[in-house]
């Protein structure tokens, strides 16, 4: 048993546990290493009218370049507490210590920086109209809060993926709620404190653990002082959450779920692609979104790039997050193992000849209490069958070959999802024609991942609706008001 708690933060207190809690596990051993403090429908209605106070009171009233100041001193905190975050981050998710270090913290602290200045960067447009009488009128928009704004997180990059959405909520001057995954409660909490330390006004960010469904994620789409919803998490649930803000009409921003492909033409550098694929199918253990689950290489470098990707899977350190050796954690829980070895299981049926992995692997310690997995690649499967069809979010891609552009990019495009694509060729005019016909959202050459946070983030289809990143989180977390004047 722990005597160690996780709480919820609610008008700048952090609430103590009552009776409803949930356990945080490690990933790595199984083994439970803290309680969460579960927020019923009356803490969640708390959170959202402290933040409500938040904006009508103090916070509401500062000037966008104090919070940016702000902003920016919560980006040193958390550079200063850097450790602290990593700890919290690895104890949830099992990833390595480094790449908790050089991925999501690291990234935390640039989303801060990079939104601090949000609300004075972004443009208002204005436009002067002729008049038929020979006047004019001079139209300029501007911008205010959204106000409320649900936060709602997964648990593959937790502290990546809050700040991404929180330091813009704020930088625009709303007050937010969030939902952390209930399987990565520890550094929304934490962020809790810094924020607090930096003298973020009391309601102006408040956290509230839980589920999504009968528990604090539905409470607080559903509840009625929320302005806005900005989710990051599955289809089904961005789904679930449109038709629970339907009744009162409210704003979404969703950022869901890929099936993304990668096109492998015969004039790549194979070792740069090798070194691309291995990231991009293995990041994060395959638990990042935008990873590449299907991978289309042309016919007469097919045997090479499986070959050498296989051999790649294979070299992949299970481990330890402190070992510096470990290249690989284990999945987020049981549940979601189970999941992915029914994917490994439905490609077996499907005929899928395995190039690597394919099981559960036997560590040989008290890991195998753990959820590990065997870094997987086949062949032998097509686009019709559900291994490729279907996203798995864990480390295995399908390798399919093609002959053609043409046939490649029709592919890569067969799918109802539509979040990324890479393309590998030294081609330079195929690869910007090829990419920009992928129909996606974030579609790279010969790179993966590489991210300029001003740049438009967001998928099509089954991937989401809306963008985020530099204006275009302005867009969404900020409501336009035009002021028409006759001149
Ligand atoms: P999930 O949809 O199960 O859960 C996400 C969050 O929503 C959790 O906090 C959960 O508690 C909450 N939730 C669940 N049901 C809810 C409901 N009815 N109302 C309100 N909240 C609810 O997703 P997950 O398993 O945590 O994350 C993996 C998924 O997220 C994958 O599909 C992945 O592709 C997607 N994802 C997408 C992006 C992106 O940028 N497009 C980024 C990361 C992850
Ligand atoms: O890089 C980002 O800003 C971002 N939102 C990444 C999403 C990763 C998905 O798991």
């Amino acid at each position: 048993m722990t005597d160690r708690w996780i709480r919820n933060a609610v008008g700048g207190e952090l609430v103590e546990p009552d009776e409803r809690a949930f356990d945080a596990v490690d990933p790595v051993d199984g083994r439970v290493f803290a309680r969460v403090h579960e927020a019923d429908a009356d803490l969640v209605d708390r959170a959202v009218s402290a933040a409500r106070a938040a904006l009508d009171g103090g916070w509401g009233g500062w000037r966008p370049a104090a919070r940016a100041e702000l902003l920016r001193r919560v980006a040193d905190r958390i550079e200063e507490r850097a450790e602290e975050f990593v700890a919290a981050e690895v104890a949830d998710t099992g990833k390595p210590v480094d790449e908790a270090r050089r991925l999501d913290v690291a990234r935390a602290v640039a989303n801060f920086r990079t939104f601090a200045g949000i609300a004075t960067e972004a443009g208002q447009p204005s436009f002067l109209t002729d008049l038929p009488d020979g006047r004019q009128a001079l139209n300029y928009a501007v911008r205010s809060p959204l106000g409320v704004v649900a936060v709602i997180v997964p648990w593959n990059l937790p502290l990546l993926l809050l700040t991404w959405k929180v330091a813009p909520a704020l930088g625009c001057g709303n007050a937010v709620v969030v939902k952390p995954s209930e399987e990565t409660p520890s550094t929304a909490t934490l962020l809790a404190e810094v924020l607090a330390e930096c003298g973020l006004p009391s309601g102006a960010y408040n956290v509230v653990h839980g589920f999504g469904v009968g528990s604090a994620g539905e409470f607080l789409v559903r509840h009625p002082g929320v302005d806005g919803v900005t989710f990051t998490g599955s289809s089904a649930t961005g789904s679930a959450i449109m038709r629970d803000v339907a009744p009162r009409v409210r704003p979404v921003s969703f950022e869901l779920g890929g099936k993304n492909a990668a096109l492998v033409f015969a004039d790549a550098d194979l070792d740069l692609t090798i070194a691309g694929l291995t990231r991009s199918v293995f990041a994060n253990t395959g638990q990042v979104c935008l990873c590449t689950e299907r991978v289309y290489v042309q016919r007469p470098i097919f045997d090479e790039v499986a070959g050498r990707l296989a051999d790649a899977a294979r070299g992949l350190r299970l481990g330890r997050p402190q070992d510096p050796r470990t290249t690989t954690g284990p999945l987020i829980s049981a549940g979601h193992r189970d999941k992915v070895l029914s994917y490994y299981r439905a490609a077996a049926d499907s005929g899928a000849t395995l190039l690597a992995g394919g099981g559960v692997p036997a560590l040989g310690s008290e890991l195998d209490s753990g959820w590990w997995i065997e870094p997987t690649l086949w062949s032998g499967l097509t686009n019709a069958d559900r291994p490729v069809r279907e996203e798995i979010f864990g480390p295995v891609a399908a390798l399919i070959p093609f002959d053609t552009e043409q046939e490649a990019v029709a592919l890569a495009n067969d799918t109802e999802y539509g979040l990324a694509a890479a393309v590998w060729t030294t081609d330079l005019s195929r690869g910007h024609r090829v990419a920009q016909r992928m129909r996606v959202g974030i579609s790279w050459v010969n790179t993966w991942f590489l991210r300029d946070l001003r740049s438009p983030f967001g998928g099509r289809g089954l991937s989401g609706i809306g963008r985020e990143g530099g204006e275009f989180s302005a867009d969404f977390y900020t409501e336009l008001t035009n002021v028409c004047v006759q001149i």
